[in-house]
């Protein structure tokens, strides 16, 4: 039986992970671990155990693995790109040692290890369509430094020491509980609050700069089935190329005006999100991914969209 440790599990993907995971593996066995409690998060806390973890005290979070006999972390502890360039030691520290606490405490207790990596793994120099799964990584960004260098250090550990590492490079993720946190994908998400609220939206990313995004049930599934698949599939192990569609965001605005025919779009464009973006590729190849592992996700844009402003308007109580 799984005993799942998760990081950082009050942010965008593990306050929607955790609920998901305590229905498949029974919420005893799932631990959420946070660095400190945030309001909003008190169906989670109280829906099976609680601790506050940091990733940078390694014998408190020893002590957890022991006491609830954890055999798997999934660590979502992180700092995104935006903020990561406003406090780039900050980034490294989290990502990195963090990283390195997690992927020590899988070699000595024998656990499975899941961390994320990002599209921001790229850079400039990769080729930008169509992404290859194995290709040019010169990251720009602090984050991405930490995402390509944590990729290497989790295929170490496999390799080195047999830890049971794996891993997905996750695109722009967009979802409507828990909002992201400094990301240069948010405007995909804020778009569509503003959208119900205001029929208005002023977008930080230029017109025409494509990236690839994801809705958060396929990124959740992508979690579980890549920890669940099957060992000897999987050549790659660690950062899969996983997306489920690439759009700029006039045509994320086109998809929202299907539902919200008067709804605008104009831009006041952030330099340093922008160049962000302009570094990262337009699209990925998941091909590897798909035959490793089966990846196949079930949202394209439009039925995204449909989703998101379906549930959203519930949560902010908007008639109509
Ligand atoms: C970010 O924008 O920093 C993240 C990511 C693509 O990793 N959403």
């Amino acid at each position: 039986m799984r005993k799942i440790l998760v990081t950082g599990a009050l942010g965008q993907i593990g306050s929607e992970l955790t609920v998901k995971l305590r229905e498949v593996y029974g919420a005893e066995n799932v631990i959420a671990s946070n660095r400190r409690v945030k309001e909003g998060h008190e169906a989670l806390i109280e829906g099976g155990p609680f601790e506050i973890v940091n990733i940078n005290d390694p014998k408190q979070m020893a002590e957890v693995v022991d006491k609830y006999k954890v055999n798997t972390i999934i660590n979502l502890a992180a700092i995104l790109s935006a903020v990561g360039e406003k406090d780039p030691l900050a980034c490294w520290d989290i990502n990195m040692n963090g990283l390195y606490n997690v992927l020590e405490l899988g070699r000595e207790k024998n656990l499975q290890v899941f961390t994320p990596s990002s599209i921001a793994a790229f850079g400039p120099t990769t080729p930008p369509d169509n992404t290859p799964q194995d290709t040019i990584q010169r990251p720009t960004t602090m984050y991405g430094v930490t995402k390509v260098a944590g990729e290497l250090l989790c295929d170490y550990y496999f390799k080195r020491f047999g830890v049971d590492t794996r891993g997905v490079r996750f695109p722009g993720l967009i979802s409507y509980q828990t909002l992201p946190g400094g990301g240069t994908t948010d405007y995909a998400v804020h778009i569509y609050y503003d959208a119900l609220k205001n029929k208005k939206y002023t977008s930080f990313i230029a017109k025409g700069t494509k990236m690839d995004m994801m809705y958060m049930p396929d990124a959740l599934d992508a979690i579980i089935n890549l920890m669940e698949a099957d060992p000897s599939k999987l050549k790659h192990r660690n950062a899969f190329n996983i997306t489920a569609m690439s759009f700029d965001p006039e045509e994320l605005a086109e998809s929202i005006r299907k539902y919200i025919p008067e709804f605008e779009l104009d831009y006041d464009v952030d330099p340093v999100r922008q160049a962000i973006a302009d570094s990262w590729p337009n699209s990925l190849d998941d091909s590897a991914a798909r035959e490793e592992w089966g990846w196949n996700p079930k949202y394209d844009l439009d039925a995204m969209t449909k989703d998101m402003l379906e549930k959203l308007k519930v949560k902010l109580n908007i008639k109509g």
